[in-house]
């Protein structure tokens, strides 16, 4: 690659040199270069990993998904089995509902993301409906339980005693959506053993933490599910009556991060940059992208470079004549829904150490990069 014709700013082929920044080396999680990251897909081994135990390596000949509970048939498939049912691709976003913790101040417990623990890939499987529907869903199941094959010692308050697996439990009203996926492949591949081989879930449109990975268990359930996962470690307060109530954590709100420029890097002065990113949103379209370049006094309309498309991500940018005048600048991406809302200022406390989805401040110098910083 020819260094010298890059463009200041140009992200164009860079990601071949990039790699995950590891967070927590075991369990693994890793969190993608969102600064490297140029194409609408992820690819595989860029996407960010999120795994609250160790690996469970499962073997395809011995495979065995089951689906029972508040059904009239329960049945087991096996990965050649599911993998014989008419399938779908789908593009989805995942995020971690702990991505940005790292700007939350003051510092909060828990991994420290930053920008990387969102990315966008094509999954291809069965639809979950398809399942539920042969296995004859109860009128009155009210949740659809999701299950991996991984386990361990969890780690935040109140915990259980001993070892558990990981378990999601999905609303029924979401679960029969054509989009959930059982899904057995990633940009077109089988599914890395960090995502989930052989089989995962992708529940697009809510938080990484729907999306099940090495799923052998799909239960229905009568009763909310009160289970640890829903209710101590991804669980928020929503408040009713002026009561605070402890509920699952859902859709994904609202969001854009800017990839480029990256925090503290210094530009050249009165030279056009070009500012990138991405932006998102649960169950809506992103409509509007707008940066500002002075801490939030001021904002432009951005470009998105990717049309909408439900539950997966639009890139964007923005051509930005840096000032002529040396010093800090902040810059901010804000985005906006299909229903007007838009990206708020603070971080909502009730989320907790999750939900960072508030307007994300990136510190930039302009000025000479071999001098001293204004
Ligand atoms: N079985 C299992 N599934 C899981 C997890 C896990 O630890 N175990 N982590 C969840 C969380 S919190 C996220 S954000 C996504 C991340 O998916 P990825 O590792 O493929 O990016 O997987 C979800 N599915
Ligand atoms: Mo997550």
């Amino acid at each position: 690659m020819d260094g010298s014709r890059k463009r200041h700013g140009d992200t164009t082929n860079q990601f071949l040199s990039a790699g995950l920044v590891i967070r927590q080396k075991e369990p693994k999680n890793l969190e993608a270069p969102f600064d490297q990251i140029v194409s609408y897909l992820t690819p595989s081994q860029l996407f960010y990993i999120r795994s609250h135990f160790p690996i469970p390596a499962l073997d395809r000949a011995s495979y065995q998904l089951r689906i029972d509970g508040a059904v009239r048939q329960p049945f087991a498939l096996s990965y050649d089995e599911l993998r014989s049912m008419p399938s779908e691709s789908r593009v989805a976003t995942l995020e971690c509902a702990g991505n940005s913790r790292v700007f939350l101040v003051p510092q909060v417990q828990g991994a420290q993301w930053e920008l990387g623990a969102v990315s966008n890939a094509e999954w291809t499987g069965v639809p979950l409906r398809a399942l539920l529907e042969r296995a004859g869903l109860a009128e009155d199941a009210c949740e659809i339980v999701l299950e991996g094959a991984d386990r361990g010692i969890p780690k935040e308050e109140p915990m259980p005693p001993g070892p558990i697996s990981y378990a999601w439990s999905v609303p029924r009203a979401k679960a029969v959506q054509p989009e959930v996926l059982i899904a057995y492949q990633m940009n077109g591949r089988d599914l890395p053993q960090d995502h989930g081989f052989p089989v995962r879930a992708i529940v697009p449109g809510h938080y990484g933490m729907a999306s099940v990975k090495w799923l052998t268990s799909i239960h229905a359930v009568r009763e909310p599910f009160r289970g640890y996962w829903n209710t101590s470690d991804y669980a928020y307060w929503a408040w009713m009556d002026g009561k605070p109530v402890r509920s699952a954590l859902g859709e994904m709100q609202i969001k854009s991060e800017i990839a480029r420029p990256r925090v503290y890097e210094t530009l050249a002065p009165n030279q056009i940059y070009r500012v990138c990113g991405a932006a998102w949103a649960g169950e809506t379209d992103v409509t509007q992208i707008a940066v500002s370049t002075d801490g939030g006094r001021t904002w432009t309309a951005a470009e998105f470079l990717d049309p909408v498309r439900r539950h997966a991500w639009r890139r964007w940018r923005f051509d930005w004549l840096t000032p002529k005048e040396p010093g800090q600048y902040t810059l901010l991406a804000r985005a906006t829904d299909a229903d007007g809302v838009i990206q708020p200022d603070a971080h909502d406390q009730n989320y907790g150490t999750y939900v960072i989805n508030h307007l994300l401040p990136i510190e930039v110098f302009v000025g000479d990069p071999g001098g001293p910083q204004p």
